[in-house]
């Protein structure tokens, strides 16, 4: 069972992430800038971002960004910078429309004074940004520490999705990029080494924290060289699949097909069978198609129920709904430990 369950969790595997380097740096040969953001994807880095085609000047620095699930990017500079349009200032969020950058919203309509500036930003599924400050920062009465994450108030008040302090975190730790999953796993980077919870974290490693345990998500050393990242993103949700179709074949085994999921950046599918009549006892069967949205396998046996998730290198995205309309369990053994949920059906 655990050997089984290594197998295909994996330690250390690869994973999805994007980030903007603090500085120019080396990655796969390539050398991305501050104003650019880098995808790493099947173990090689591509361009996700590039600023000066949007342009942002070389004088600046992307200090956080993310991507909503349809794709929509927002991000924060470290540096005022003009648009055709406007003045974007440190702690305005940017949103890209097209080929333009327009403000979302500035920095006054987050509360913030101008004293401290946005280091990191995560959509939240509810269509919230969850945001992170360079400097404690005092709203509404609430101290914010730079290790803390918290969602923009839209009218109903802040809210804290990562507490640096209960995380072990001291006030002279920053996160400088955020992440996370739909279980409540954080993904963060820092922008100094950090020692917590037995374990230190250099500026180039992501550590994931979750319930009180801190682990190492991705250790890529060329990130590790300078200064590291100082923007961090996850890919967005694999989203579900639809239209599972099982045949017998002659040989005793079953052939699956399925409609591949709409989301972008879906790389495979996994696919998980449990017992009939136990609904919540699926467990992995298979963690690769291959990217195919057909495979075969023969079942144990019994009578046996499949699901068909999509995954991509960070994620499992939805096992699909039951019948209440409620989002299925997760599988006893899975083939990624985090999930991302697409929020339409
Ligand atoms: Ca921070």
């Amino acid at each position: 069972m655990g050997a089984l369950a290594l197998a295909c969790v994996g330690p250390a595997a690869a994973q999805q992430v994007t980030v903007s380097p603090a500085e120019p740096l080396d990655l796969g040969g390539t050398t991305y800038l501050a104003t650019q953001a880098a995808r790493r994807q099947g173990g090689t880095w591509s361009l996700a971002f590039d600023g000066p085609g949007m342009g942002l000047p070389a004088y600046l620095s992307i200090s956080a960004f993310t991507w909503t699930e349809s794709g929509s990017l927002y991000l924060s500079v470290d540096t005022p910078f003009a648009t055709s349009d406007e003045t974007i200032m440190p702690g305005d969020i940017v949103i890209r429309k097209g080929g333009s950058l327009l403000k979302h919203r500035t920095a006054f309509q987050l509360g913030l004074d101008g004293s401290g500036n946005i280091d990191a930003l995560a959509w939240r599924p509810d269509g919230r940004l969850a945001l992170s400050l360079d400097v404690p920062t005092e709203l509404s009465g609430v101290v914010y520490e730079p290790a803390d994450v918290f969602l923009e108030d839209v009218g109903g008040g802040r809210e804290l999705v990562f507490d640096g302090s209960a995380a072990g975190l001291g006030p002279d730790v920053n996160v400088v990029g955020y992440d996370r999953d739909d279980e409540g796993v954080s993904l963060l980077v820092f922008d100094a080494p950090v020692t917590v919870g037995g374990k230190t974290f250099e500026p180039g490693q992501v550590a994931s924290y979750d319930d009180g345990t801190w682990k190492v998500f991705l250790d890529d050393a060329e990130l590790g060289v300078a200064d590291g990242a100082s923007a961090l993103a996850l890919p967005p949700t694999p989203g579900r699949v639809s239209g599972l179709s099982v045949t017998k074949t002659g040989t005793g085994s079953l052939g699956f097909s399925w409609l591949p999921s709409s989301a972008s950046g879906v790389a495979d599918y996994a696919v998980f069978e449990g017992v009939i009549g136990d609904f919540d006892s699926h467990s992995s069967r298979r963690c690769s198609t291959e990217g195919n949205t057909s495979t075969t396998l023969t079942p144990y046996g019994g009578a046996r129920y499949y699901l068909i998730v999509p995954v991509n290198e960070s994620f499992e995205g939805s096992y699909g709904r039951a019948s209440t309309g409620a989002e299925r369990v997760r599988g006893g053994i899975r083939c990624r430990s985090l999930v991302r949920l697409p929020s339409l059906p």
